[in-house]
């Protein structure tokens, strides 16, 4: 148990109707006293308690607040913890958090608060990351399934398959220290059976890491074609703002530009790219030279086609990136539908007609960014699965199947128990019943001050 008592900011710093200070540590009731009137409330406070008075520091009344008192264990962190309400204002909090420090509190390090309740017990690995992943997400989905792992639904499935592995290492202990009498306590094939089911569920599980990605960061759409295909007003008509430059000159994007657009609760990452197409242009070549790495970062590429030129004007671009970006999915979009009089035949319920200048299409357009987005991180249940789960998760398949390879090969029980006693330790390692200080400060690293 760490004993100085830690104090930060928990809300943005900025102006704001509330921000909320939080102190934790086996003094924060003293600490808080010290600058609180009216005297004796705050000490003598049961736990769940809250509290309005002044804070008044070196004779100086800094704001009146309200201060929600919680005792150990029943507090966040698993600690004594004071949280003061002030009037929001980077001043007002500064001025109450340096009162705090001159009573004897130390300012919090990034996520400090959230490992000592780890530290103290009070949730998981999983659940930490789950804060996390649940302050981060930029999607509706992400943060429902960031708080069923919150709420430790995961855990408890990582729980029931550990014990599950654990009970047969047990047979196959047992079996061996009767292995002179010839005694069988469990038939190999049912621990196959089960131990294949556990493989095929952690390399799903680890699959779902990309998935996942799209739930915490956003489903990213890079906007590919020639120049003038009308990339830039199409990103524009999508943000629903003039953010790009539009001209009828070829060649106007260089740089790319990265907004985002809220579609029902997912965030899509639309990425306006320059024109593809052979330059002399030192400064476009550059900028064409980006366009590959936004696509391959892409979940989805449009490629824009200017269908007053020609329907199949951008066919062989088509054919040329989906040779070059297997793993996207990339959908032709017919722009400039306004400057033809013929009415297009829709081909494929995929194929969308536009004018992202009169904004014809753009309706059809966003609702194909949605289903494509949900389409990519359907089966997302009770764990957005990030890079360190995907690597333990990996490493328990090839822990288990090097088991099932002692099964078939007749191997001794003390061999196999060996390999699912090591998948058994992955798995703790998952949920942090083993952990060391490296993954701590790793996952902390991504926590802002005052969480
Ligand atoms: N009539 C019509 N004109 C359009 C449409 N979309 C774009 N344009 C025009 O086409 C020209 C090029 O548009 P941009 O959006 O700059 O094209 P771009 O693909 O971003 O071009 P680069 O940045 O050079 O690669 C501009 O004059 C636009 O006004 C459309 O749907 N209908
Ligand atoms: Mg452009």
């Amino acid at each position: 148990m760490v004993d100085d008592t830690i104090v930060a900011l928990a809300t943005p710093p900025g102006i704001s109707g509330l921000a909320v200070i939080r102190l934790s540590g086996k003094d924060s009731l003293s600490i808080a006293e010290k600058c609180f009137n009216p005297k004796g409330k705050i000490i003598n406070s049961p736990t769940h308690t809250i509290h309005f008075g002044w804070i008044i520091h070196k004779d100086i009344r800094i704001d009146n607040v309200t201060a929600s008192v919680f005792l150990e264990p029943k507090s966040y962190t698993g600690e004594n913890s004071v949280e003061i309400a002030c009037h929001g204002g980077m001043l007002i909090a500064d001025e109450i958090i340096n009162a705090l420090i001159d009573c004897g509190a130390r300012m919090a390090e990034p996520g400090e608060f959230t490992r000592r309740a780890f530290l103290n017990g009070k949730m998981d690995l999983m659940q930490v990351e789950a804060v996390a992943d649940l302050i981060h997400s930029v999607t509706v989905p992400g943060i429902i399934v960031a708080a069923r792992q919150l709420h430790g639904e995961f855990t408890v499935r990582i729980s029931k398959l550990r014990r599950m592995l654990l009970d047969i290492c047990s047979l196959l202990e047992i079996e061996l220290d009767f292995s002179d009498e010839d005694l069988t306590f469990v038939k190999k094939d049912k621990i196959k059976a089960d131990v294949v089911e556990v493989i095929a569920f952690c390399k799903s599980l680890a699959e779902s890491y990309k998935a996942a990605e799209i739930l915490r960061s956003g489903f990213f759409v890079g906007i590919a074609g020639f120049p003038n295909s009308g990339k830039s007003t199409l990103f524009n008509a999508l943000l629903r703002k003039k953010r790009a430059i539009v001209s009828e000159i070829p060649g106007t994007t260089r740089d790319y530009l990265e907004e985002n657009i809220i579609l029902n609760g997912m965030t899509i990452k639309l990425i306006d790219t320059a024109g593809l197409r052979e330059t002399q242009n030192i400064i476009e070549m550059e900028g064409i030279k980006l366009v590959q790495s936004v696509l391959e970062q892409s979940n989805l590429i449009l490629v824009l086609n200017d269908i007053s030129i020609s329907p199949k004007h951008s066919d062989e671009l088509l054919h040329k990136l989906n040779k070059e970006y297997p793993e996207q999915k990339i959908v032709l979009i017919q722009n400039k539908i306004d400057k033809i009089d013929f009415k297009p035949i829709e081909q494929k319920s995929d194929y969308i007609y536009i004018s992202a200048k009169t904004g014809e299409g753009i309706e059809k357009l966003e609702n194909l960014l949605e289903r494509e987005a949900r389409k990519n991180t359907e089966g997302i249940v009770d764990v957005l699965v990030n890079q360190r789960h995907a690597l333990l998760l990996r490493q328990v398949s090839e822990q288990l199947s090097a088991a099932i390879c002692s099964i078939d090969e007749g191997r001794e029980n003390e061999l196999i128990s060996l390999d699912i006693r090591n998948a058994v330790n992955l798995l703790g390692e998952l949920s942090g019943e083993n952990w060391n200080e490296d993954v701590l400060n790793n996952i902390f690293s991504r926590f802002c001050i005052g969480k």
